[in-house]
């Protein structure tokens, strides 16, 4: 934070950065694993920022937290049991649990204080902690991996960017622990960076998808603080069958008007059309 503007400066962007105009700072504190950093900005609400990173803003959560979570538990059939790898912050809880076909939603967060600070800090998101479905884990998802076989319908990676506590998120034997989790015709989402700058990133998780995968498509949303404005999700599916890119549970324009200030079942098909220069890098 320089003369009252935070800037999002990292060699991950190189030569641009994000910048937000600073109320006030309301906590600062390093972490076991991540400096983390809650301000209030001037028009943004308030801000969660990891190791400089924006992680969410009031203002556009919405939008990265609805969609990669509907994108994957609407891809499939009845979800009962889903699991949250990162998304701390309670976010995405607060969309899983939307579904009421599911009856138990984990999240698996490494930073206590991630969950602690947001539990005091955005309640607008960490209200999904309070569902009486969700049960809480703090721990590294990788490790938390491991030993699961079979048990999950859906499993939602929102982790931060590869230079950090989530580098291992984004590689293939991470995929490998996903596939073993899931369940028959069982659906993951991960976190997918923006095609814009991080090519080499999504093709490098492409590849790891597809060794893995039988189906993996990538989807996108427009998000003003994630950097370029615009996130990605990879969408992967057990069985060859499915088609992600159409949801298998469709709702009332009532209900969905209800429900979701971003997602529709019309957005869904959308955000798999990728403009030419992404779509030509990932055929
Ligand atoms: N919904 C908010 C968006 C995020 S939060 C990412 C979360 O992943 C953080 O709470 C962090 O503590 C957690 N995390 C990081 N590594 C691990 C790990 N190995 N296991 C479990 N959780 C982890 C993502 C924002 C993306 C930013 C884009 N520039």
């Amino acid at each position: 934070i320089k003369d009252g503007w935070f800037r999002e400066i990292s060699h991950m962007w190189p030569g641009q950065a994000m910048t937000l105009k600073v109320n006030q700072v309301l906590h600062h504190e390093k972490s076991k694993y991540q400096d983390v950093l809650i301000f209030e900005s001037s028009d943004y609400g308030m801000v969660l920022v990891l190791d400089n990173v924006i992680q969410c803003t009031e203002r556009d959560e919405f939008s990265y937290q609805e969609m990669i979570t509907h994108l994957g538990m609407f891809a499939h059939p009845n979800p009962k049991k889903v699991l949250v790898i990162g998304g701390g912050d309670g976010g995405v809880l607060r969309e899983v649990v939307k579904h009421e076909c599911v009856e138990e939603a984990t999240l698996v967060d490494i930073d206590e204080a991630v969950i602690r600070l947001s539990k005091k800090y955005l309640p607008g998101m960490s209200v999904g902690f309070q569902h009486p479905k969700v049960k809480v884990h703090v721990g590294d998802g990788f490790e938390w991996l491991k030993d699961k076989q079979g048990e999950y319908d859906v499993i939602i990676t929102d982790s931060s960017d590869p230079d950090g506590p989530a580098e291992a998120l984004f590689e293939a034997a991470y995929f490998e622990l996903l596939n073993n989790a899931l369940r028959e015709g069982g659906v993951i989402t991960t976190q997918g960076e923006n095609p814009w700058i991080h090519m080499h990133i999504i093709l490098e998780l492409r590849k790891a998808c597809r060794q893995i995968f039988p189906v993996t498509e990538y989807a996108w949303t427009t998000i003003p603080t994630y950097p370029s404005g615009q996130m990605g999700f990879a969408v992967c599916c057990k069985d060859p069958d499915r088609n992600v890119k159409k949801p298998l549970r469709t709702l009332r324009r009532d209900e969905e008007d209800k429900l979701f200030k971003y997602y529709s079942k019309e957005i869904h098909e959308a955000a798999f059309i990728l403009p030419k220069f992404a779509e030509k890098a990932l055929r």
